[in-house]
């Protein structure tokens, strides 16, 4: 194992028996076709023979074992055998075993190169799962069409909200320097079906439109395209001004549509099949279509009537809060887009986060799902754990995207969940669907920092790919794919990855608790956080602790974002004894001594929640201590110094928040809470001005 490999080292133990096996069966392969994505297939395969079985693969045989090939490309007599029906889209591939004169003969097919280079890194999965491929018969399809990670990386090389270093795109060497992360890059992403990079910053810099940038991202897009990977930008909506000299970017004004028409034909230029634009428009600052009296679909369909002629898209983001104050940002997004359902160009996404809030470690769904049946909405997941420790915690974020897609949103009945929502067999018409998720990728040498945060970008592609795959499914797949088969390793990781989740919650917002982390950078607690220029920047105005009680009332009496919600939900949400406790918190302001399902009180259940985190992460520390046989030693040593780091912030978070919140229950601290070594006071005074994430000009 080596970390920079992620999941594609190739080098789990293999027993002999198996490796025999495997060896006699992919001795002779042909690939027929003449792509340099054929190259990478080939290579590829050459390097799983290499390391996994000390064996190399000649591909010039006459009778091979495996053919990979297009469909149209099989002779007949191997296509008629095959179900080519079932690749219902140009990414589908088939890989399947027939027989021809008795012997076995293994296909992989699918109807373009990108979809035989997904087909084989599915078989090459199933050798490192160490399955029997004897008679193997896979058929599988994205069910999402973009499949995409958002960068949210500055042209200086920073990255909002990294935590794994510094940006992997090195725009001072390109377009002359072609690094080998790049490739490595695309690789990484190819094998999970990632299909589609947003290289910038939502926070955009309108610099990376200029020519030479332009340049530059042709490269990339060059390098990624074998690997069936598009390029997007963000815009900054205000470029016209920027760079174009313009007295406005208003999106109606001739003289700005003319220069996003040049632009983009500048584009597409270079980069004939450049994806589009992503957009974070009229939010936290960022200059959008509002600012000269137009609406979100004004500035979206000008770009989108634009880009139509090459295929290109707009993702319009609806994370959207506007200046002038409302009683609840909860309520925003909705109250601003929902009117716009089904006025959008066809070729525009509106990119919903997953909660009304922002990527809190537990939100309730955002209720734009399932409240714009015209519109294609397109999810974006943060990678990046911004809010779930950053680089030091380890937590299996897989879980909560599952929670996430597997809700129900009633929209039309039941079952009428998140996943169908976005991968469109709810709203059959939509014409796009797509997932994104935030990078948490760096320069680090394993990519990402923590060595599980690994993990975290694998199964956002799974999930991009299929939503409906379990989290528990990925786990076990991307232990054995980076580490070892060993059962007994798989089972006892798999529940650590699995609990990880719950256990962040826990220690650091239970109940329904949110946004309560320090300002700006978002590292550690920060209930007492006051003093904010937005009031929706504060901690206080999401917790609303007072001597009377905790939690923000979103429900009739306060401001009633329950109403956003399906009636079913309203209905379930509504009565104080029947909504899940997990949303408690964020719906009501409960009394300190208000009765739980457990028998006692709110005070005394929300410290039972903080230690119970607190004790997971102990649980996941001793768990991790009998795994040194099954790991390198870097990793091991990495991870256990981590998780004793997570360790002590879980203390940490446990100990501030229940001395902050203890002023106003006025009630003692429950008997399991162990004595806390400092005052409030010490704990508001921690300070840190340089904790990554933010950019330097913050400070
Ligand atoms: C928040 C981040 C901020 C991002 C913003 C966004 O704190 O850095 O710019 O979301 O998504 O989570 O636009």
């Amino acid at each position: 194992q080596s970390s920079e490999e992620l999941w594609l080292s190739y080098s789990q133990p293999l027993n002999n028996k198996l490796k025999e096996t495997y060896t006699s069966k992919i001795k002779h392969i042909q690939i027929k076709t003449f792509s340099e994505t054929g190259e990478i297939i080939k290579t590829e395969l050459q390097m799983l023979a290499t390391k996994m079985l000390d064996t190399s693969i000649s591909f010039t045989s006459t009778t091979p074992q495996i053919i990979i090939a297009k469909i149209d490309n099989l002779d007949s007599k191997f296509k008629q055998k095959i179900n080519s029906q079932s690749l219902v889209n140009n990414e589908s591939f088939i890989i399947q075993t027939i027989t021809v004169h008795q012997k076995d003969l293994l296909i992989i097919t699918g109807k373009t190169d990108i979809s035989l280079l997904y087909g084989t890194y599915c078989f090459i999965k199933q050798l490192q799962l160490h399955k029997d491929i004897s008679s193997i018969s896979i058929t599988d399809s994205p069910k999402i069409q973009l499949r995409i990670l958002n960068h949210w990386d500055n042209l200086d090389g920073t990255v909002e909200r990294g935590y794994a270093g510094f940006s992997i795109w090195d725009w001072h060497l390109l377009p002359g320097f072609k690094k080998e992360i790049y490739y490595e890059y695309a690789r990484a992403n190819a094998s999970i079906g990632i299909n589609g990079t947003v290289l910038n910053n939502v926070n955009s810099n309108a610099y990376i439109l200029t020519s030479p940038y332009l340049q530059k991202v042709k490269t990339l897009a060059d390098i990624f395209r074998p690997y069936g990977i598009k390029v997007y930008l963000t815009a900054r909506f205000s470029a016209p001004i920027e760079l174009g000299k313009l007295p406005t970017a208003d999106p109606l004004n001739e003289e700005v549509i003319q220069w996003w028409k040049s632009k983009i034909s500048e584009i597409y230029k270079e980069i004939p099949d450049f994806g589009g634009f992503l957009i974070k428009a009229n939010s936290e600052g960022q200059p959008g279509p509002n600012t000269y009296g137009r609406s979100h679909v004004e500035g979206a369909n000008m770009l989108a009537t634009l880009l139509e002629p090459y295929q290109g898209v707009v993702m319009w983001r609806a994370f959207v809060y506007s200046e002038q104050q409302s009683e609840d940002r909860a309520k925003q997004a909705f109250n601003e887009f929902a009117p716009f359902d089904g006025a959008f160009k066809e070729n525009v996404l509106v990119q919903v986060k997953n909660g009304p809030i922002d990527f809190q470690p537990r939100e309730p769904y955002h209720p734009l799902f399932g409240a714009m049946p015209k519109t294609s909405l397109m999810m974006e997941f943060q990678i990046t754990q911004e809010y779930l420790g950053q680089g030091s915690h380890l937590v299996f974020l897989p879980k909560l995207y599952e929670e996430v897609l597997s809700t129900d949103t009633y929209a039309k009945g039941k079952g009428s969940t998140i996943a169908k929502i976005i991968d469109g067999e709810l709203y059959q018409d939509h014409r796009i669907t797509g997932m994104a998720g935030v990078a948490n990728i760096g320069t680090e040498t394993n990519w990402t920092g923590h060595p599980f945060a690994q993990a975290n970008w694998y199964g956002f592609g799974r999930q991009a790919w299929d939503p409906t795959t379990s989290a528990e499914s990925i786990a076990k797949e991307w232990l054995s794919m980076t580490f070892t088969t060993d059962s007994l390793f798989i089972q006892q990781m798999t529940p650590l990855l699995i609990n990880s989740r719950e256990a962040v919650v826990n220690y650091m917002t239970p109940l329904g608790l949110h946004h309560i982390m320090n300002a700006e950078h978002h590292y550690g607690p920060g209930p007492w956080i006051a003093n904010m220029s937005r009031p929706d920047w504060n901690s206080i105005y999401y917790h609303r602790a007072d001597s009377l009680g905790l939690g923000f009332d979103r429900t009739q009496t306060g401001s009633n974002a329950l109403e956003q919600y399906p009636k079913e939900i309203q209905e379930q949400f509504s009565n104080i004894h029947t909504i899940p406790e997990a949303y408690l918190l964020w719906f009501y302001h409960v009394p300190w001594d208000f009765k739980m399902k457990n028998g006692h009180t709110l005070w005394y259940t929300m410290a039972w929640y903080y230690q119970q985190g607190v004790n997971e992460v102990k649980n996941m520390q001793q768990t991790w201590e009998h795994m040194q046989p099954y790991v390198n030693n870097d990793i091991y040593q990495d991870t256990r110094m981590l998780l004793e780091i997570q360790y002590s912030e879980a203390q940490w978070w446990r100990n501030a928040c229940l001395l902050y919140f203890q002023q106003f229950a006025k009630m003692p601290l429950p008997e399991f809470i162990p004595e806390i070594p400092h005052t409030l006071d010490y704990y508001k005074a921690l300070k840190f001005p340089y904790a990554p994430g933010i950019h330097p000009s913050w400070n």
